[in-house]
This record gives C-alpha cells, sequence and structure tokens, in this order.
C-alpha cells in the first residue's frame, strides 16, 4: 500500500508505529475514571504512568490515545500495589526433616495476590537456605516484574551475613533492609541473651542511619511465656527506640497479642501474620482481620499495625512438648485476603484497612517511592472490582502484570 504522507512529512504508518514505539519506549499508560484509593479516597480520577512511576493524578486527563495503552476503570478501584514484609523468598521450614523444606515462592504467586513489594528473609533453616540465595532470588524476582529487599539474619544468634557484619550489610548491600525473623520466646531460638539482642539492634539501628534505611529488626515471637519481655527491657534500657523493631506473629495467641497491645500503646509497631490453619484459629490464634479490628479498638493507632504473610515459610504444629505433629506452607495471598475480609467482615473503613499493606510497611521499612499512589512514586498499582474487591488487575513499575485475573507475565519458569 503506498505510503501516505501526513502533513509533518512522517508517513502515518510510519507515524502509527512510532507513535505506538513511544508508547512502547515510554511505557505511558493511562487508567481512565477510576476510583482511586491512596490509601486516602480520593474520589474517581485519571491516573497517567510514565516509565516506571506514577505521573499525574487527575480528575481528567486527555492524551492522543495512540500515544498511551489506557485501562478503563470503570467499576474499579486502584489502590497502591501491596507490600508483603515477610516471605520466605528461596523457601523456609525443615522443622520436620528435610523433606518439610518448603518451596521457593512463584512470582505468579505475589502477582495475583497483588503484591508488587516484598522483603525476603530467612526463618527456622540458616544453614541450607543461604543469605546468596536470599540475595539471588530476590534479585531473580526483580527481574520478573516486582520490587524486593532482604533481611539480614535468620532465626539464630550470632545472625548470619553475607559481607560478615550487619553493618556492613546494611551499608555496601542495596538490597539489604533490615535484619531478621530473629527468634525470641520459641524452643526453636537460640536462646540468645537480651545483651546479644541489643547489640544486634544497636549495630542495625546505626547501619541503617548510615545507609538511609531503616535498619529494622525484624523479631519472630513464638509461643514462650517471656513474649515481648527481652524488647520491653531493651526500650527501657536503653537508648534504642521501639521504632527499631518489629515484632511479628503477634496474633499467634491471645497472651502474646494482649501484651502487643499495651507495647503499641506506648508507642511500638506490630505486625501480624495472615497465613494460618483451621486448626491455629481453633488453638487459639487470632484471625488477622479480627485482630485489625481490636487492636483498633483498644486505641491503637492503625499507622502503627502492618501485616504480613509468612508466605511461603512453614506453619509447623508442635504438641505441648515440642513435637512435631504437622506443618503446612504460608501462602502470600493471604495478605489481600485478610484485609479484604477486615473490611467485608469486620467492617473497617477501606482506607483504614489498606494500610497495614501498603502505607505503613512502607513508612516503617523505609521503602521511598512505595506505598501510596502520589506523583513521583513507584508506579505499584492493583485494581480492585468495587463489587466484590478481588483482585482485577496488577500494575508494577508501570508493567500491566495482571489484567482481569490473567497473569501477563509469567516467572521464567512458569
Ligand atoms: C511461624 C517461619 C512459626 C520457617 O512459628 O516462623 O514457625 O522458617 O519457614 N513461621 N519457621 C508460623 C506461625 C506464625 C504460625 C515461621 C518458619
Ligand atoms: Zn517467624
Amino acid at each position: 500500500m503506498p505510503a501516505m504522507t501526513g502533513k509533518r512529512g512522517l508517513t502515518c504508518s510510519k507515524r502509527r508505529c512510532f507513535e505506538s514505539e513511544l508508547s512502547h519506549r515510554f511505557m505511558l499508560l493511562i487508567i481512565k475514571n477510576t476510583e482511586a484509593v491512596t490509601p486516602q479516597s480520593s474520589g474517581v480520577r485519571d491516573i497517567l504512568i510514565a516509565a516506571e512511576k506514577i505521573a499525574h493524578i487527575e480528575d481528567h486527563i486527555e492524551l492522543p490515545l495512540s500515544l498511551a495503552e489506557t485501562i478503563d476503570g470503570t467499576g474499579l478501584i486502584a489502590v497502591p500495589g501491596f507490600i508483603d514484609g515477610h516471605v520466605h523468598i528461596t523457601g523456609g521450614g525443615g522443622e520436620g526433616g528435610f523433606h518439610t523444606r518448603t518451596p521457593e515462592l512463584l512470582v505468579s504467586d505475589a502477582v495475583r495476590g497483588g503484591i508488587t513489594t516484598i522483603v525476603g528473609c530467612l526463618g527456622t533453616d540458616g544453614t541450607t537456605r543461604s543469605l546468596a540465595g536470599l540475595l539471588a532470588k530476590a534479585r531473580g524476582l526483580e527481574a520478573e516484574g516486582i520490587s524486593t529487599f532482604i533481611c539480614s539474619g535468620s532465626y539464630g544468634v550470632p545472625l548470619q551475613t553475607i559481607t560478615g557484619s550487619i553493618e556492613k550489610d546494611l551499608i555496601l548491600i542495596d538490597k539489604v533492609i533490615g535484619v531478621g525473623e530473629i527468634a525470641l520466646s520459641d524452643h526453636r531460638s537460640s536462646q540468645p541473651s537480651i545483651d546479644e539482642i541489643s547489640r544486634i539492634a544497636a549495630e542495625a539501628r546505626r547501619g541503617g542511619m548510615l545507609a538511609g534505611k531503616s535498619g529494622v529488626v525484624n523479631v519472630h515471637l513464638g509461643d514462650g511465656p517471656r513474649g515481648l519481655q527481652f524488647l520491653e527491657r531493651i526500650i527501657a534500657e536503653t537508648e534504642i527506640p521501639s521504632s527499631q523493631f518489629l515484632p511479628t506473629h503477634i496474633n499467634r495467641n491471645r497472651k502474646l497479642f494482649e501484651s502487643a497491645v499495651g507495647f503499641a500503646q506506648r508507642g511500638g509497631y506490630v505486625d501480624f501474620t495472615t497465613s494460618t490453619v483451621p486448626h491455629f484459629l481453633d488453638d487459639g490464634e487470632i484471625k488477622c482481620s479480627t485482630a485489625l479490628r481490636q487492636m483498633l479498638e483498644s486505641g491503637v493507632n492503625v499507622n502503627q499495625i502492618s501485616f504480613s504473610s509468612d508466605g511461603q515459610g512453614s506453619m509447623p504444629d508442635f504438641d505441648a512438648s515440642g513435637m512435631l505433629k504437622g506443618l503446612t506452607v504460608g501462602r502470600v495471598t493471604s495478605l489481600w485476603e485478610e484485609v479484604r475480609d477486615a473490611v467485608l467482615i469486620e467492617k473497617i473503613p477501606l482506607e483504614t484497612a489498606l494500610r497495614v499493606i501498603t502505607l505503613n510497611p512502607a513508612k516503617l521499612l523505609h521503602l521511598r517511592r512505595k506505598g501510596e499512589i502520589r506523583p513521583g512514586y513507584d508506579a505499584d498499582i492493583v485494581l480492585l472490582k468495587k463489587d466484590s474487591l478481588t483482585i482485577d488487575s496488577v500494575i508494577s513499575r508501570g508493567k500491566v502484570l495482571m489484567r482481569h485475573g490473567d497473569l501477563l507475565a509469567k516467572g521464567t519458569f512458569e
């Protein structure tokens, strides 16, 4: 077909391919007419994404349609991409022997769960799981489209590190943002002294400070009687602030939860684990959605609360004598499921419940440009169906990874 020459000399077909090349090359994406909860409720907006960033949020944005890929946001709610601060991305478990080592994370599970940022960590097994492997997997997930960070260490003290020191890991390894999960009040911990924990927190704090990172100490709480005592004493007896610690699994039993309410009322941050199994709930674990309502009713500010999934971590079931009865694997998809239940069952407003997996972890973990739909921030956006609050689409750093429930980008071997 003879190429027609438009008035600017570009042939139409050439201009169209140029423009589509432009939109492809510059990843111009516009989400039209969507309700936006950023996590503040912001009404119906148009959201323009340029390259990997959110460029504009306006009532109306008009662009020549050939310049930008367009998503019709009618009937959808745009929320910030979810942040899961505690995932065993290289697998965990092993508490029942080698055959109980759990599998590593598939990126498709994260995308299906609306998770666009993950913090990877090691757990019980800091021997056959390594920080080198954790860093490699984090980089692999990043190449597959989501944003990742890691924590140095594992359950055990002294901590496993990459460089030989907590401070150097934080200062020299870009993806390292903190340490953990360090086990306390658990029969699988190293039974560390309070001085050992103080020194770890001091090094993490100083390393984080020098690296412009959070240096968060992610503390695994088991079912042991000492509960949060070590953390309460360190905060009372040293200069280390409570914000240096993020105690997790605090919904695992009623006694620990009650002490965590006090810890939070005194300004501490607390993290609930969304992965669970029915008999844990029968045995006294508090479902995250319920725990959130109860903690808010106790007067704790929602900004001090986060959810994380413990995805791919083992959910071991020990009897009273510490014998393993069985174990299952945590799921990253439980993260949104629990926030959705908090809205639909516990009647917590979406813009409140959403904070525990967006703004709050972003702030506590110092994840810049994450956790909000805001110009200049990474274009991590989840589109929820307005009626069911199920996940329709997932955009990570400006790339559409799932659309109408269909994965557009699978993991390398999926
Ligand atoms: C929790 C991770 C636990 C692993 O207590 O800590 O074991 O290393 O994979 N999971 N040990 C699960 C409870 C909160 C239910 C981990 C696990
Ligand atoms: Zn744990």
